[in-house]
């Protein structure tokens, strides 16, 4: 079939920054290295980052995603998610003693950590995040009890903690920045007393893709994401750029493009999920610029530089 023309297109201006964060990067090369060095089959527990095409490409190399620990056979090297894990499924997971590899992204970790050094001083949890989300499981499970889910405004009027003076907000680390801004707002409300982190729990990843989107969105007439249906982050951002009136579609790969959605319109923006690789985002541009759009740009916007280490057994060491 040939590729259908829109003679209306001119533009392509590609979101900066786009695509894999540093929490994906390490996540991704945990899974690679341990193939490398032990050998297929690598157990991953749930999908490394919410994307199709990175799940399909480990699962070629000889990565096996799995989502209950019954389905690993003892012995097994065992990788967690980038979303990370509760306690029961670390506890599980050592008990079974498989050789297990974290790739929660450190950021993740973070909260999990904040979560249970103020629940040893006495503190009960707000958490706004969205119910049966890998990372909020991950998150609510660093405790027996005593976490709160709440997914909007609404959801903050009906919490029932326990008690009001030991009141603490987390977050998970993909939601909108401006939601999570306003549900954190009512939570205040409610509970005066509630203690914040110093630092937002939403991570750099999430905020610098939203920004980028806010500027882009007004430039252009629409804008495409690419993502997997799954990636909360990547959904966040088709939703703003929709929020902001901006018609927004977002697709799992280049396949999915409709030429029909750019009759009549010139100038699209592009960005990708912190889970979506370059190379999908190669493909869209491809696709977009066969359907008639002539030149592609970079917006500015900020340049991201940090990167976290592998675990210890994953390094390359250097050579003594
Ligand atoms: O759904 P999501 O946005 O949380 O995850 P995704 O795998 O798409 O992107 C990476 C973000 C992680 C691992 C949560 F921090
Ligand atoms: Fe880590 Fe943020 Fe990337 Fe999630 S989106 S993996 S928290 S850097």
């Amino acid at each position: 079939m040939s590729t259908p023309v829109v003679p209306t297109l001119s533009e392509i201006t590609l979101a900066e920054p786009r695509g894999f964060c540093a929490g994906v990067d390490r996540a991704i090369e945990i899974v690679e290295r341990a193939l490398q060095k032990f050998g297929a089959p690598i157990y991953v527990r749930h999908e490394i980052v919410h994307n199709t095409y990175v799940v399909n490409d480990l699962k070629q190399k000889g990565a096996i995603f799995i989502e209950e620990l019954d389905d690993v056979p003892p012995g097994a090297t065992l990788v967690f998610s980038a979303h990370g894990v509760s306690r029961a499924v670390q506890d599980e997971a050592r008990a079974r003693g498989f050789s297990i590899f974290d790739a929660t992204c450190p950021l993740v970790t973070k909260v999990h950590v904040e979560v249970a050094k103020l629940a040893k001083e006495g503190f009960e949890f707000i958490m706004i995040g969205h119910k049966g989300h890998p990372e909020v499981e991950g998150t609510m499970g660093q405790l027996d009890s005593g976490i709160h889910l709440v997914e909007d405004v609404a959801d903050v009027a009906r919490v029932q903690p326990a008690q009001t003076d030991k009141l603490a907000v987390v977050t998970q680390t993909t939601l909108s920045v401006d939601d999570a801004a306003e549900i954190a707002e009512a939570v205040r409300q409610r509970f005066p007393k509630v203690r914040e982190p110093k630092q937002q729990d939403i991570c750099y990843a999430t905020q610098n893709r939203q920004d980028a989107v806010k500027v882009l969105s007004p430039q252009v007439d629409i804008v495409i994401v690419v993502g997997s249906p799954t990636s909360s982050n990547s959904n966040r951002l088709r939703e703003l750029a929709q929020k902001l009136g901006t018609e927004s579609h977002m697709v799992d790969n280049a396949d999915e493009l409709q030429a029909a959605w750019f009759e009549g319109k010139s100038r699209v923006g592009l960005t990708a999920g912190a889970s979506a690789p370059e190379v999908l985002v190669n493909q869209v541009i491809e696709r977009i610029r066969a359907y008639g759009a002539v030149s592609v740009r970079k917006m500015n916007g900020i340049e991201e530089t940090l990167k976290f280490p592998l675990p210890k057994g994953l390094r390359i060491e250097p050579q003594a």
